[in-house]
């Protein structure tokens, strides 16, 4: 599976580098610099499963392995970045090298810290820049394209896509929150535009705010329409919390009514976005949550645990985690006949428990 990533772009000290830090363990640097990131750095965060944590204390399982997902601390994006102000080059290529964008908006007041603090505005000036950067690159594509379609016709569909993105982009508007079709969306892959990627959006919140997260949220919610998920972080508190013991952190957030903290709908938000699930192993040496792409067969899935199990695959034994935890172990589940029995054409739903048998 190819390693997809996520990139964090926000305006300076709006808390990417905050976030990325708690969400990887990471060193980023955490500076009121507004190009503190000199480099891009990515590192992977866990994704936390309740259902994986279930299976394992079934299983008493001796390990746990969760799936993971990338991320990358994209800094430079300043009013200007599309025509290169600040470090818009830098910012520019790093946007295009990621599948996917988690925007960080700065909701939190803190005088101490440079920058402004309101995360509607701060959207719209991040999703201009956005949007001036993919109409320039819009514009000169199509002009090559065209010259090129008059020898080769097999071009007249790119062609046609680029325009209607040009149609788009000109109103102001984001492909991400355009009405494109997704066929034109597939062929505008290849021009690795800013706006053609998923988004979700992530607002830094003051811990002041806590009690008013979701009005602070809808209000992000209506400008970002409805196919956008709008998350509420406290990034400066649960990046403390991190670097708390496990029982210490639970104490703290739970006291605080944040539950487990909002840092595993994260990564689960940023996992879904990019077309991931989960199907599990469980035994007692190990219990582990596996990633694949939704739609996958099951060989395809035994492949993700070795290449030899999809190259023999003969059948998959499969049940979905609720049940199975509900009759307690897989030998009960077997003894009672509860395990389907599935062949090369059985498409793996996310949950699923498997064991593949195989021959090579
Ligand atoms: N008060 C407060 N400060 C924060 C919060 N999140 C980040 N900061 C501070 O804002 C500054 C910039 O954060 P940083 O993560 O480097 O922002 P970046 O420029 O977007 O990478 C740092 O001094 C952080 O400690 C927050 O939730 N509350
Ligand atoms: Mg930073």
């Amino acid at each position: 599976m190819p390693v997809e990533r996520l990139g964090l772009i926000g305006l300076p000290n709006s808390g990417k580098s905050s976030l990325y830090n708690a969400l990887t363990g990471g060193s980023a640097v955490v500076a009121q610099h507004p190009f503190s990131t000199t480099e891009t750095l990515s590192g992977v965060a866990i994704v936390p499963d309740r259902r994986l944590d279930a299976l394992s204390k079934m299983s008493n399982s001796k390990k746990t392995v969760y799936a993971h997902v990338e991320f990358v601390d994209i800094a430079g994006l300043v009013a200007g970045a599309n025509a290169g102000e600040g470090l818009g080059n830098r910012f520019l290529a790093g946007v295009r090298e990621v599948d996917a964008l988690c925007i960080v908006l700065r909701a939190f007041q803190d005088e101490n810290v440079p920058g402004e603090s309101e995360p509607v505005e701060a959207f719209g000036i991040l999703e201009l820049e956005l949007v001036l950067a993919d109409l320039t690159a819009c514009e000169s594509l199509v002009e090559r394209r065209r010259k090129s379609a008059r020898a080769d016709k097999s071009l007249l569909p790119e062609v046609e896509a680029l325009e209607k993105a040009i149609g788009v982009l000109t109103e102001g508007t984001p492909i991400y929150k355009s009405t494109l079709s997704s066929e034109v969306r597939e062929i505008l892959r290849g021009s690795f535009l800013l706006t053609n990627k998923a988004v979700l959006i992530v607002v830094n919140l003051g811990e002041d705010q806590l009690d008013r997260s979701e009005e602070i949220c809808d209000q992000v919610r209506a400008t970002a329409g409805g196919s956008i998920d709008v998350l509420g972080v406290c990034v400066q508190l649960e990046s403390e919390a991190m670097a708390l013991e496990k029982s210490e952190r639970e104490e703290l957030l739970t006291g605080l009514g944040l539950g487990e903290g909002a840092l595993p709908r994260v990564a689960q938000a940023a996992y879904h976005m990019l077309g991931r699930r989960t199907f599990f192993t469980t035994g007692d040496k190990e219990s582990r949550a596996w990633t694949f792409r939704a739609g996958a067969k099951a060989p395809e899935c035994a492949g993700v645990i070795h290449s030899d199990l999809q190259r023999g695959f003969i059948r998959a034994e499969v049940i979905h985690w609720d049940e199975l935890l509900e009759l307690g172990s897989w030998s009960a589940a077997k003894n009672q006949g509860k395990l389907g029995v599935e062949g090369k054409d059985y498409e793996v739903k996310d949950g699923d428990v498997l064991e593949i048998r195989f021959n090579v």
